[in-house]
């Protein structure tokens, strides 16, 4: 749905709504501080910042501001960098403006007139939308002071969008950039989006599947790249800068070699002459977004070579012009049998990459997924944070719900997030956490920052369940400013989306915080994984990935479950991590609850931290669990009439759906580890 009528539906606005101000005591405060805004430069993000605001503000105020400071005593906007505007600069002294950081911003009021500073263009354009959610959030305009830095310097979204309009692992519609293998002809759609992403910061963006299949690679030909270049242009409006996924064995299916060798000279001098007429494209171009030697995809290993020969030879190429590559760590064997008890899929990243530690150049940068697995659930954290000092380092999420309820369940990720970026490496002693792995502060990394899988789509509220909004909004929210707590950023997102009704807030917030736990509650128990339906990974099939080539186990037999990767007698997984982890994590004593049959094949009669056995938590939790799921519906219930009607009823739909979908996993599992087990629930509920 591409149409301009959906730009009135309900969502379609998501955070970014401009409600009018009814109440007339805030109206005439936030009316009287708007009267105009001042601008002295000539940019492109600068002119999208007035954009952003005189729109918004005509809205919210029902007058436009003006371009020229009002005569009478009225309050006025001024917005510029500091080397740009003379009225910017002197509103700091130096220490102010040096404490602000490329991309940072400073918002002030000074007498009259409320500055919003930054030392880049693209700083103004987010202090101004931070202002506006000043404004939204009820801040007194006549006393503000604000300093933000992004700590992060990449902060990035990924779209696993197919030429042919579908989207890998997309449940909120179809692609809003391409259909039938064309970039779709009007782009405002994509510019509304670029608005979203840059409204809570976001920086950058790959806009094609990293699984990059036969047409998709012709991107990087003047079929597609004129209009790659206008995407391009729309993002960089928004101060986005645009990357492409790229299919490693380009050079032979679109180049005419007869190989993809990244050591052989015909190779690199077709990545190098490619990468010069991208540029002629797109002058800001970001780089190269590669999964190389991952799931069936080519890469360097068919030749004999490794990720950093593979690596380097494209960074070779970008280096003239800024660019980066990034190079996702997402590599395992995917043809594993089942048989073999050795292979554990957990230690695959840690394995092919730690030691290439150093060998990377500068402008290289590795993706790496939160945990070794894939974005279950729940997963320990990625050994491989902390463990290459010498190499820029970025974490993937998935903001896409794959394994997570596919946004017809309710699973608000940020806590998930917020524990992975608090986890402590130990990687430089205590306090090595991985955020600041990612942010590049630890090892003084030249790239750093988070990358993540986009939930949207062309569905009008953007991403399925309206409710899944929060996690984009979250995303970005985290990756400027890892500090915020999940309980900050939902209410943020609820008062924007939604409205400050006190009730709505309250219960909303619940529901969001609540989500992740209950999810986790009636799925595969105790961070096992999986059992999830294959291919689609939506519902249970608890044996669906057992007996395949994945590398996905439980080894649930008649006495217990889990897998065993203790160095003493398992995969040695555990041994990946630095101390106290690793000596916690190989004893089922120290491991937690949440995470034991990751890491220890036990009987169903072992006794959890909790006091329970294994076998009553499952039966528990699943109970528990789908009764909580039905309960969320009953709350939602209490806001009829607070939330607009269709907001109401459609997200009213899909929590039934999940409460419904919610006892499937529940009997499903139950009834599974019963007829395994042969163990009764201790309170004789009903398995069937
Ligand atoms: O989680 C798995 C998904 C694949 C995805 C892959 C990856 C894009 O099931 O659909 O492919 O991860 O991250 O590369």
């Amino acid at each position: 749905m591409n149409d301009s009528s959906i730009r009135t539906k309900p969502g379609y606005e998501a955070w970014l709504g401009s409600p009018f101000i009814s109440d007339a005591e805030r109206l005439s405060h936030v009316a009287n501080w708007t009267k105009a805004i001042s601008v002295r430069e000539e940019d492109e993000c600068i002119s999208t910042a007035l954009a952003e605001l005189e729109t918004a503000l005509e809205k919210l105020t029902g007058q436009r501001p003006a371009r020229d400071i009002p005569q009478d005593q009225g309050g006025y906007l001024v917005i510029g960098t500091f080397n740009g505007s003379p009225e910017v600069r002197e509103a700091f002294d130096e220490a102010e403006q040096a404490a602000v950081s490329p991309e940072g911003f400073r918002i002030r009021t000074r007498g009259r007139a409320v500055v919003i500073a930054g030392v880049s263009p693209k700083g103004v354009l987010y202090g101004a939308f931070h202002f506006l959610r000043l404004i939204r959030t009820g801040a007194n305009l006549g006393e503000l002071d604000v300093l933000e830095n992004p700590a992060n310097g990449l902060r990035m979204i990924n779209h696993w969008d197919n030429a042919d309009g579908s989207i890998e692992r997309g449940y909120a519609g179809r692609s809003i950039f391409y259909s039938d293998n064309e970039i779709v002809e009007d782009l405002t759609r994509v510019r509304d989006y670029a608005r979203m992403l840059a409204s809570v910061g976001l920086n950058a963006v790959s806009i094609n599947n990293v699984n990059v299949h036969k047409v998709e690679t012709t991107f990087l030909t003047e079929r597609y790249l004129p209009r790659i270049a206008e995407i391009a242009d729309v993002f960089r409006a928004y101060g986005i800068r645009t990357f492409l996924s790229i299919n490693f064995a380009s050079p032979i299916e679109i180049g005419g070699l007869s190989t993809a060798d990244p050591l052989d000279p015909d190779v690199q001098a077709w990545w190098k002459e490619k990468t010069e007429e991208i540029y002629r494209y797109i002058p800001d171009f970001g780089g190269y977004l590669v999964k190389a030697d991952s799931e069936f995809r080519p890469g360097p290993f068919t030749y004999g070579r490794d990720h950093a020969d593979g690596a380097n030879m494209l960074a070779s190429a970008l280096q003239p012009f800024g660019g980066i590559v990034i190079w996702r760590c997402f590599v395992y064997n995917c043809k594993q049998d089942w048989r073999d008890r050795k292979t554990d899929r957990a230690r695959a990243a840690y394995d092919h990459f730690t030691p290439l530690d150093g060998r990377f150049l500068e402008n290289v940068v590795l993706q790496v997924k939160n945990g070794p697995m894939d974005f279950q659930v729940r997963e320990p954290v990625s050994p491989l944070f902390g463990a290459m000092p010498k190499t820029n380092m970025i974490i993937e999420f998935q903001i896409t719900q794959e394994y997570t309820g596919q946004q017809r369940h309710l699973c608000y990720l940020v806590p998930q997030w917020k524990e992975v970026l608090d986890f402590d490496t130990y990687a430089k002693g205590a306090g090595s956490t991985v955020k600041r792995v990612v942010d590049g502060s630890l090892f003084g990394s030249k790239y750093s920052g988070f990358a993540a899988v986009s939930n949207i789509g062309d569905d009008a509220n953007w991403t399925g369940h309206l409710l899944a909004q929060a996690n984009l909004y979250g995303y970005g929210r985290l990756a400027w400013n890892p500090e915020l707590s999940a309980e900050e950023i939902a209410k943020e997102w609820i008062e924007l989306a939604l409205g400050h009704d006190e009730r709505v807030v309250r219960v909303v917030s619940e529901m969001l915080l609540d989500s992740w736990s209950i999810y986790e509650s009636y799925t595969a128990p105790l961070g096992v994984g999986w059992m999830v339906k294959p291919n689609h990974h939506y519902g249970p099939d608890v044996d669906g990935y057992e007996y395949s080539m994945w590398g996905t186990y439980h080894y649930a037999d008649c006495r217990g479950i889990g897998v065993d990767r203790t160095r003493k007698t398992g995969t040695g997984y555990a041994g990946q991590y630095r101390e106290p982890h690793s000596s916690n994590y190989e004893d089922p004593s120290t491991t937690p609850d949440e995470l034991l049959l990751f890491f220890h094949h036990v009987p169903y009669t072992h006794v959890l931290h909790s006091g329970k056995t294994v076998i009553q938590h499952i039966y528990d939790s699943h109970f528990e669990g789908a009764e909580r799921a039905e309960a969320l519906v009953a709350k939602w219930d209490t806001l009829k009439g607070l939330v607009r009607e269709e907001i109401f009823t459609q997200v009213k739909s899909r929590l039934e759906e999940q409460a419904e979908h919610a006892k499937e996993w529940r009997d499903v599992i139950n009834t599974y580890f019963y007829r395994k087990s042969g163990i009764p629930d201790a309170h004789g509920r009903t398995i069937y």
